[in-house]
């Protein structure tokens, strides 16, 4: 598996996006750190993956169109490539980082398909729970999958077993969304037929899709609209980064037939503008908060369990008053042993200083006893010396007696 790339495309987009509206008192922390928002594309290959990459970000973020060219080298398995966009409305950011599987379904076993995918979802909660499990958790990176959209070609007929071994393996580390690629080619009436038997398909297999909630004390409208967008899943979309002329002379994204023009940003052609508004716009934050609170928790558990890690249930991890008193002691200890570090080190180094002042003082008494000692030997030695020729009878010299004598009495 490959680490792809990891651009960041700072941009104002022109086109209405939608997230500026959210309500602020919902989402102002969100608002003040700017949304982070991560999206996985997964599909076979020449669905339209790359090209919905950009017109989600309304921009070209892949150079050429589409995938990497063809080689002759069959790639040995998926990649992953993660492309990242801040976009800008109204003052308020968003990152949108989308994250592209090319190579998914081009390969005889199925299980080289769905497995570097799984690996890559779960290594992002792995990288979360690491961060969880460090002292400061202030700078948390939220860099898991918080939905998936994944593709299904426009056979019109059922789901392929590669789809349903896919949604199988990854429904509980994931929100799936299921998306009908390339649907301008299929009719109006094939895409409802086709969208009930994916539906049913998906029931037969027990696979679990993301399931919007409804609130009840939403107001008449949004639930109207939340429902609206909810009944469109299975997406119908279509992608363009092009821009065509339609007949009455307007620039519109979209694809040019000899019979029309579809346009991408018209929700009565496709169900682009329901997804990117379901992603983008009404259920950014209830997917994160279920990829949080449901499927990441589910992992996070599961995993501590196979570590020998038994968790009580009842207590939720942020608010376990246990641990975190157990944690504030242990902080609380560390600083008092570093205070006491630093009160025994600036005593050793003044007790340090006394000493040696004392050791000075004690040199500079013992030169000046050593003087006057000298001093008074000198004196008793003269007067010896005056002893004798007084005894000789040999006369003192006055200036001689004067120039002597205690030198601590001046
Ligand atoms: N008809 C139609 N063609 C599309 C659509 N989206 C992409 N394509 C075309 O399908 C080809 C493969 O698209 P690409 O984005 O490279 O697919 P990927 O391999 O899944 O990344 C390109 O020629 C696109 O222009 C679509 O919605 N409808
Ligand atoms: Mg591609």
């Amino acid at each position: 598996m490959k680490a792809g790339l990891n651009s960041v495309v700072k941009k104002a987009l022109q086109g209405y996006v939608g997230f500026a509206n959210l309500p602020n008192q919902v989402h102002r922390k969100s608002v003040k750190k700017g949304f982070h928002f991560t999206v996985m594309i997964v599909g076979e290959s020449g669905l339209g993956k790359s090209t919905l990459v950009n017109t989600l970000f309304g921009t070209t973020l892949y150079p050429g169109k589409g995938d990497v060219e063809p080689t002759d080298e069959t790639p040995k398995t998926v990649e992953i490539q993660s492309l990242s966009a801040e976009i800008e409305e109204n003052g308020v950011k968003l990152r949108l980082t989308v994250v592209d599987t090319p190579g998914f379904g081009d390969f005889v076993n199925n299980e080289e398909s769905w497995k570097p995918i799984l690996d890559n979802i779960e290594e992002r909660f792995d990288a979360y729970l690491e961060q969880e499990n460090r002292v400061n958790r202030r700078k948390m990176v939220d860099n898991r999958v918080h939905a998936c959209i994944y593709f299904i070609a426009p056979t019109g007929h059922s789901l392929k077993p590669l789809d349903v071994e896919f949604m199988r393996r990854l429904h509980t580390k994931v929100n799936l969304i299921p998306v009908i690629a390339k649907s301008d080619t299929l009719t109006e009436d094939e895409i409802k037929q086709f969208k009930q038997r994916i539906l049913d398909d998906i029931k037969s297999h027990n696979i679990q899709i993301y399931q919007a909630p409804q609130y009840e004390y939403d107001d008449p409208e949004t639930i109207a609209e939340n429902r609206d967008i909810i009944n469109k899943i299975p997406f119908a979309i279509v992608g363009s980064d092009r821009e065509v002329e339609t007949s009455d002379g307007k620039k519109v994204r979209g694809r040019k037939y000899p019979w029309g023009v579809i346009e991408v940003d018209n929700p009565d052609h496709c169900d682009f503008v329901k997804l990117r508004q379901m992603l983008i716009r009404t259920h950014m934050e209830e997917l994160k908060e279920y990829t949080s609170d449901v499927l990441y928790e589910n992992y996070r558990s599961e995993k501590l369990e196979t570590m020998g890690v038994q968790q009580d249930p009842t207590v939720f991890k942020e608010v376990n008053p246990l641990a975190k008193m157990e944690e504030e002691r242990q902080l609380h200890e560390v600083k008092l042993q570093k205070m006491e570090n630093e009160m025994k080190a600036v005593f050793q180094q003044k007790v340090a200083e006394k000493e040696s002042k004392l050791k000075q003082s004690e040199e500079e008494l013992y030169t000046r006893h050593k003087e006057m000692k000298d001093a008074l030997e000198r004196q008793r030695m003269e007067l010896e010396e005056k002893k004798r020729r007084l005894e000789s009878g040999r006369p003192i010299t006055p200036e001689k007696a004067k120039k002597k004598g205690f030198p601590f009495n001046k």
